[in-house]
């Protein structure tokens, strides 16, 4: 499958949120007709695949009911898919990844990694359709009491055990090892300094032997990152620049894909990295 040919460059995969709820952009493609333009938008900015969920996973958030989701999700996939969009469904739920699937969606992003539902794994070995699975350990209402990390080699160590027992998990329910990609789940039951741990240490998730999906964009800990002198973190809307940095540090790197709101920043990134990458290829003159 093209999506998860080894090529050489990283993906981007733009982020659409038909949610009323999503911390960076909650409310703002909250209808078919909005979220549908919104993707139409990323693809003509260069995304190499739309992400399209349902459900919020912002910290704290509470969760939809299943008609919700898939009221929300499936009419979007359908026209997107329609236009030609590859896409990909973020959802936790068996029911939603195959009506996503039946609509037109190509890959499931699991931001639970097959633990919120058990029929998940069975259900996308059963549809042979690639997997995105990330580390995670709760609900977003109450993510945080699992942010602790006190073994041997920190948050590192923990996510790289979690993800390889998610490995186990996922190619013993039929999903082969070609179909997989890994994520390390950056803010999720993570305070600041893990997500910066775990980016200055990805060479630990990778030599998993997976590919890499890596969903920096705006998050919390670049808000941080970012404060003003008063200790005031920098607003979602501008987080942009930091976004971009990472693209261009995490494509070199060697990540599969980037899943980020922005598309157009992370695409020239990729784009400028590209020409450099040529040029060296080129030789001195
Ligand atoms: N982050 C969010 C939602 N889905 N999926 C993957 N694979 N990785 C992530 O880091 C991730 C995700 C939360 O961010 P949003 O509210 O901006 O969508």
């Amino acid at each position: 499958m093209e999506l998860l040919e080894p090529n050489g460059s990283t993906r981007v995969m733009g982020i659409v949120n038909v949610t009323p709820d999503s911390f960076s952009d909650g409310g703002r493609f909250a209808t078919t007709e909005t979220a549908v333009a919104h993707g139409l938008a990323l693809l003509a900015e260069g995304a190499d695949l739309l992400d399209i969920g349902g459900e919020s996973t912002r910290p704290g958030a509470t969760r939809p009911l299943v008609s919700e989701e898939l009221d929300r999700v499936v009419p979007v996939i359908r026209e997107l898919a329609a236009a030609g969009a590859v896409i990909s469904v973020d959802t936790m739920r068996a029911d939603v990844a195959e009506a996503a699937l039946a609509a037109g969606a190509t890959l499931v992003n699991d931001v639970s990694g097959g633990l919120a539902d058990p029929r998940m794994l069975p259900a996308v070995a059963a549809a042979g359709a690639p997997y995105a699975a990330m580390h995670w350990r709760a609900h977003s209402d109450h993510m945080s009491d699992f942010a602790a990390y006190d073994g041997p080699g920190g948050v590192v160590a923990a996510v790289r055990d979690e993800l390889a027992r998610r490995v186990e998990a996922v190619l013993a329910a039929g999903v082969p090892a070609e179909r997989l990609v890994l994520d390390p789940g950056l803010g999720f039951a993570k305070h600041g300094g893990h997500n910066w741990q775990l980016l200055a240490h990805l060479d630990v998730i990778t030599a998993l032997g997976h590919r890499l999906l890596v969903g920096a964009s705006r998050k919390s800990f670049l808000g941080t990152v970012l404060a003003g002198p008063d200790g005031t973190p920098r607003g979602v809307e501008d987080r942009e620049y930091a976004t971009t940095a990472l693209t261009v540090l995490l494509a070199g790197m060697g990540v599969w894909g980037l899943r980020v709101h922005d598309v157009r920043s992370s695409r020239d990134a990729l784009t400028v990295l590209a020409a450099l990458e040529t040029a060296r290829e080129e030789g001195q003159p």
